[in-house]
């Protein structure tokens, strides 16, 4: 696999990098990218017709039943070597921020640290009136199970559309965006906002941008470096074409 010199020489160069992480990062360790989620009984459903609270409301049954399914199945998957060549790209770098769309843990269970979690994680669960995340219910059998406090639906602790982000993570992620030098989107068709528009941030403060998917974005025409293909196999490429006198990071 063969990197320009100036990818190299950034990259090896930088003090501080970004990271920007999507559904794709995940792929290969076997979780559907949202968009290619739904399958079998659920592929009568859209994905984006599904995330919203006016879907919670309309059908909470539905809703609640199919990130639970979801959650399952990101319980038995494993990170795969594109999130551990990013914890190990971490450890190389002085300041170093993974910024994730990705609910799914996968990140932070192969060891990175400094993580904002933009969109929620599937694995904390709160309450749909109070918006306050709550540990422990009665299991009932009612679905969705009730609140222990004010006896609302509990749901997901995910960013559905619509919905404002976490004004912590988006402002750490707006400085860590801005004050980079290199920045990389990685497995996000950059379509969703705002944390599509941070790559554009980088942009405009300078920062050199790389993006790394099988596929073209918007954010392709605009990005300094364009790495085709998974991120799974591309990242720890990079790393030791970066840094050749190091041990290999994902062993
Ligand atoms: C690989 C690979 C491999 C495959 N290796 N890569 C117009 C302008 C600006 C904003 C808006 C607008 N119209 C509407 C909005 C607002 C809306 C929005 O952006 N909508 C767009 C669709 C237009 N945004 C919001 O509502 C946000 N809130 C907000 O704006 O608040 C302020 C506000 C409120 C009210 C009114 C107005 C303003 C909230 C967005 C929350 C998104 N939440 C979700 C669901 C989370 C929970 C869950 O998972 O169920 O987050 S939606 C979904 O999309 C999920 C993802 O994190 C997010 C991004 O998707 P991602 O990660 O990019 O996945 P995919 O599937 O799209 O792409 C996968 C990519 O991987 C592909 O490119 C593949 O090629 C690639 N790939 N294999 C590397 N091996």
């Amino acid at each position: 696999m063969e990197f320009s010199r100036r990818l190299i020489e950034a990259l090896r160069n930088a003090r501080s990098v970004a990271v920007m992480t999507g559904a794709g990062v995940s792929a290969e360790s076997g979780v559907p990218t949202f968009r290619d989620a739904q399958t079998g009984l659920w592929s009568t459903f859209r994905a984006e017709d599904l995330a919203t609270p006016e879907a919670f409301r309309r059908d909470p049954k539905t809703v609640w039943e199919w990130y639970a399914l979801r959650r399952e199945m990101m319980k038995t998957v494993e990170p795969n070597p594109g999130h551990r060549a990013l914890a190990e790209l971490e450890r190389r770098v002085a300041r170093f921020t993974l910024i994730t769309q990705n609910i799914d843990n996968l990140h932070r269970r192969a060891g990175s640290r400094n993580v904002l979690e933009l969109h929620g994680n599937i694995f904390r669960t709160k309450c749909f009136a109070e918006d306050t995340v709550v540990d422990e219910w009665l299991e009932t059998g009612e679905v969705p199970p009730r609140c222990p406090k004010c006896g609302s639906y509990l749901r997901p602790d995910v960013v559905w559309f619509g919905e404002m982000l976490p004004s912590r993570e988006m402002a750490e992620a707006v400085k860590a965006s801005q004050t980079c030098e290199a920045f990389f989107s990685i497995g996000t068709s950059g379509i969703v906002y705002p944390a599509a528009g941070l790559a554009y941030e980088a942009i405009r403060h300078g920062s050199f941008v790389v993006e790394i998917n099988p596929d073209a974005t918007p954010l392709s025409v605009h990005a300094g470096a364009v790495l085709t293909g998974p991120s799974g196999e591309i990242l720890p490429h990079l790393l030791t074409a970066v840094w050749p006198e190091a041990d290999s990071p994902v062993d």
